[in-house]
């Protein structure tokens, strides 16, 4: 619990706070919707938190510049709604657009399926308006697609997880809206067939915007439940979806279905209708819902592997949870190499195995030439396995960065580099 709240109406309320709370060394945390996965939003040292909700005005949708000008509080879904109406286009898409906020967005370099094609929000931020720890309020970045002055200081606010700086206004970029989508959907019958899959869409001159995978222990889990019949020798389940031009598209689709046909010995189905499309999507979201189901805890991992690995990471999960009796479905965006391993359990008394099988998976997936997250960010839950990932030299460079933006090391403390609190069942 924090000891108050704000809930921000403006950028001059945000510095206000900002300077009060670093002047007596109060700890702030800012909030968005609340629905990140490492607890970034959630005040581990008490203080204040400090909310952007009741900041959500889009300000501008500039179709001449591509340029869209909002307030942190936006929902991300009513920023694609605006951007469609105006036949244009904002790449990210985490899982929760439909509650989640830009400025949370772009606190956690936020992404998801659309990520393969389209990057994830660093590659959509321009400008960024923002207040430092210490108060000072200050515009960063540009208007422009281009733009070599200095250093890349909003590229350096994106991700940071709100430790270095509030956003009180972003400007992004957008891009034109494709035509027609179309979603793809292959099984696989094992692993090993992933990353071929993926090569083959690539040599077939294809680019999906999504590559999602459901691995075979998910496979399992929602069997039943699947609009989908999902044989049992199947070992992996592919939704890939093609944007773009009409005529294009169809004939991308139908060199994609080929391609990947030719590794699976099951049909490739071709959604041809919205109603379809939205069937196939259906198995893949409703995921986390299913595996939550199926086990009294369950804690959901972000790792990120090279693409080419992914088999070998699935592998290793399927080894770590034979040694600690944790079940170890996977899915996720498999383009990215960015899988969702869950730990599901179903005993307090298993809350050592899971510590212990969640620092052997981290290891595994930088062993791989990976690291801890690929789109949650580390907050609280992953602070204390930062070392994995982070080198002593490295992390000392950017706590000095930290100590820039926010000399009294008053925001979001706890976060990122201070790792005292373990890894949270969600
Ligand atoms: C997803 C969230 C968990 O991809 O990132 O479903
Ligand atoms: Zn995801």
């Amino acid at each position: 619990m924090p000891d108050a709240v704000v809930r921000a109406r403006d950028a001059a309320d945000v510095a206000l706070t900002m300077r009060a709370a670093s002047e007596r060394g109060v700890p702030v945390t800012p909030r968005g919707a609340g629905t990140g996965k490492v607890g970034g939003a959630v005040p581990a040292r008490g203080g204040i938190v400090l909310s952007l909700d009741r900041m959500r005005a889009i300000h501008e949708i500039d179709r001449l510049d591509g340029v869209a000008v909002v307030d942190p509080g936006v929902i991300t879904g009513e920023l694609h709604a605006a951007a469609e109406r105006e036949r244009l286009f904002f790449g990210p898409d985490p899982n929760s657009w439909e509650q989640c906020t830009i400025g949370g967005n772009v606190a956690t370099n936020a992404s998801g399926p659309r990520s393969f094609k389209y990057g994830a929000t660093r590659d959509w931020v321009l400008g960024l308006d923002i207040v430092t720890g210490d108060g000072t309020a200050m515009s960063i970045g540009r208007r422009t697609s281009k733009g070599v002055v200095g250093y890349d200081l909003p590229s350096l606010i994106v991700g940071s997880e709100g430790t270095l700086a509030i956003v009180t206004r972003a400007t992004l970029r957008l891009a034109a809206l494709p035509e027609r989508v179309i979603a793809v959907l292959a099984l696989l019958p094992d692993e090993s067939a992933i990353a071929p899959a993926i090569a083959a869409a690539i040599d077939a001159r294809v680019t999906p915007r999504s590559i999602e995978l459901l691995d075979g222990a998910t496979l399992d889990v929602v069997r039943g439940a699947s609009t989908i019949p999902i044989p049992d020798a199947a070992r992996a389940l592919l939704v890939l979806e093609l944007d773009g031009r009409a005529d294009a598209v169809e004939r991308d689709a139908i060199a994609l279905g080929e391609a990947i046909a030719a590794l699976s010995p099951f049909d490739v189905l071709i959604a041809q209708s919205a109603s379809e499309r939205e069937r196939f999507w259906s198995v893949r979201r409703d995921m986390s819902r299913a595996l939550r189901r199926s086990a009294r805890f369950k804690a959901s991992e972000d790792v990120v592997v090279p693409r080419s690995r992914i088999a070998e990471l699935l592998a290793r999960c399927r080894a770590i949870s034979g040694e600690h009796g944790i079940r170890m479905p996977a899915y996720g965006h498999a383009g990215d190499g960015n899988l969702h391993v869950n730990l599901l359990w179903d005993r307090e008394d298993q809350r050592a195995a899971v510590d212990l099988a969640i620092r052997a998976l981290f290891e595994a997936a930088t062993s791989l030439g990976g690291t801890l997250s690929g789109e949650h960010g580390i907050g609280l839950a992953k602070a204390p396995y930062l070392a994995l990932a982070l080198a002593a030299e490295t992390r000392a460079l950017q706590l000095r960065i930290k100590d820039a933006f926010d000399p009294r090391r008053v925001l979001n403390p706890g976060k990122i580099f201070a790792g005292d609190a373990g890894h949270r069942a969600c």
